[in-house]
């Protein structure tokens, strides 16, 4: 075994977009591209010699292999330790939490999320920092330079470290540590819900379907609803990670969870419906004939986290991203709590639940956490309202209504637009952003415009300045739409339009149908048609 430094050349586009650097799983197999990118993020955190970190991911294809690489080049750079999950894996959330219980400097994630895996399809890498957190963009910023000018990497030459087992062994000079990837996880959340609550109500005759999508949190799932929480065996579905998911989408949304819907939507529904993405970070909450909108979600949650014994003692302040409506803002404002609002993805949040200024965090695209890690936690969403469940014994349907009755209904809904050619996807985002100015105070169907601008975000922790996170045009009233471009792509460009409206005396339209008049007014403004020539979503959430 040696230590190699092996010369290499820079690779275009290694730039890391809303959650790391996603692309095709080929041209991350392809030469160098993932050493270069490693040595790159490694460059861009000051580098890794003496240092330990956690290394795992979601088990698609190419993890196992990718895994292997980063352990040797972690060695070749001097790092002291790694510790990895069992056979590569580990949840987005459960690396979030053992980088920061087991005191590391941070963390290699790989993933691509909620996009299909497999040779063909997509793969992704990440780096947290020691805080359990998404690096934040001064250091993305970092790693892409570094992508830039980079001439070697450094790698042992070694055979495979055999992940398989769980224990400590020596590459080169530095230590592995395999771990159970589910354990202090699952530790974790006991300390955090009533899991006897929960587990009563289950016993009581409440039926759970939670789907896995075949992807990372079939054995998180497992082990917390069907061993601790005594659901009957075939409760979770889809439970085994597969490299290729299946052939699964694992987009827990009600177009790619559409087993699920069917089932939570049928007769003789489950009294709760779940469903969680590739990574583990996402979730969907479906009751028995009733979705529940994330954004929903997440004001459901803040109005009764407190029923949790981990959150008892009340919220700090809640955040949310940009896009994800306001339907949190008003259970904030109704806690007397302070409400942030942040740009579009996880490591936007990290510096106000570092500083202690929020507890709970939401993103409209099917994203909740908390405070007790700084990712975010589809599994723990999903305790949070079986939780909530059984210590107020009211069903979904009724905590939705009684939640809209006392708030209001803010009507939401998100158009994606995929696989738009760039070109098209930019000219359309440049003309609207060149007609903002003009929009002030125009009249648009039924609507007056309020304001128009391109969302800038200032961070109220470090001072930084994130700008160009979304066109936002809200009319008079507080209806309003966003437009923005999706970063985490690996095709094209995907457009997301984004699409809000409060009602404060009907609960019961179909969202579609309330925000007809918006939606009509968002694409009169952004002209998608003349620019891209669709006129339809691909995908509606
Ligand atoms: C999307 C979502 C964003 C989320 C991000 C990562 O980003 O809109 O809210 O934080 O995915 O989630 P974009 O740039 O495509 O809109 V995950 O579960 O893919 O790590
Ligand atoms: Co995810």
């Amino acid at each position: 075994m040696s230590k190699l430094t092996i010369t290499t050349a820079p690779i275009e586009g290694q730039k890391p977009g809303t959650s790391g650097l996603r692309k095709k799983t080929r041209i991350f197999m392809g030469p160098h591209y993932l050493e270069n990118f490693v040595q790159a993020m490694f460059d861009g955190i000051g580098g890794v010699a003496g240092k330990t970190l956690v290394v795992g991911g979601d088990g698609r294809y190419f993890n196992d292999r990718a895994t292997q690489v980063i352990l040797r080049m972690a060695a070749a750079n001097g790092a002291a330790k790694v510790i990895a999950g069992q056979n590569a894996l580990l949840s987005t959330p459960a690396a979030s939490h053992l980088i920061r219980s087991m005191k590391t400097d941070g963390g290699v994630i790989l993933s691509a999320s909620h996009n299909p895996g497999g040779i063909d399809e997509d793969f992704g890498i990440k780096f947290n920092m020691s805080n359990g957190g998404p690096a934040p963009e001064s250091v993305t910023n970092a790693m892409f330079a570094r992508t830039k000018e980079i001439m070697a990497y450094h790698i042992w030459e070694a055979t495979d470290v055999d992940l398989s087992t769980s224990g400590t062994s020596t590459l080169g000079e530095m230590l592995v540590e395999i771990v159970d990837p589910v354990a202090a996880y699952v530790d974790l959340m006991q300390t955090l819900f009533d899991f006897p609550a929960i587990k009563a109500m289950i016993q009581g005759g409440a039926r759970i379907r939670f789907d896995a999508m075949n992807a990372i949190t079939g054995p998180y799932a497992k082990a917390i609803i069907e061993d601790l929480l005594g659901a009957p065996t075939g409760s979770v579905v889809h439970g085994t990670p597969l490299p290729d998911f299946g052939g699964m989408h694992p987009d827990p949304n009600p177009t790619w969870a559409h087993e699920l819907m069917a089932e939570m939507m049928g007769a003789n529904a489950p009294a709760f419906g779940a469903a969680s993405d590739g990574d583990g970070d996402r979730n969907m909450v479906v009751g028995p004939s009733c979705y529940v909108s994330p954004s929903d979600s997440l004001a459901v949650i803040a109005a009764n986290a407190h029923l949790a014994p981990g959150y008892a003692q009340g919220l700090k302040g809640v955040a949310r991203s940009m896009p994800t409506s306001a339907a949190v803002d008003r259970v904030a404002e109704a806690l007397g709590i302070a409400c942030y609002e942040t740009p579009t993805g996880w490591k936007f949040f990290g510096n106000l639940l570092d500083d202690g200024r929020v507890t709970l965090c939401g993103e409209e695209s099917f994203g909740t956490g908390s405070d007790h890690v700084r990712e975010k936690d589809g599994v723990w969403a999903i305790l949070m309202w079986l939780n909530i469940m059984a210590a107020s014994g009211k069903s979904v349907p009724d905590l939705m209504q009684a939640h809209w009755a006392k708030f209001g209904r803010n009507y939401y809904s998100r158009h994606d637009f995929e696989a738009i050619e760039s070109a098209k996807a930019d000219a359309l985002m440049a003309a609207l952003r060149g007609s903002l100015d003009t929009l002030a105070a125009q009249q648009i169907g039924p609507f007056t415009v309020a304001t128009a601008d391109d969302y800038s975000y200032l961070d109220p922790v470090d001072g930084s300045t994130s700008a160009q996170q979304g066109v936002r045009v809200v009319f008079e009233g507080g209806a309003r739409f966003v437009v923005r471009l999706s970063g985490t792509g690996t095709s094209g460009a995907t457009l997301r339009l984004y699409l809000e409206k409060l009602d404060t005396a009907n609960f019961d339209q179909d969202p579609q149908t309330a925000l007809a008049d918006v939606i009509a007014a968002a694409h009169e403004v952004i002209g998608i048609e003349t620019f891209t020539g669709r006129t339809t979503p691909d995908v509606v959430t």
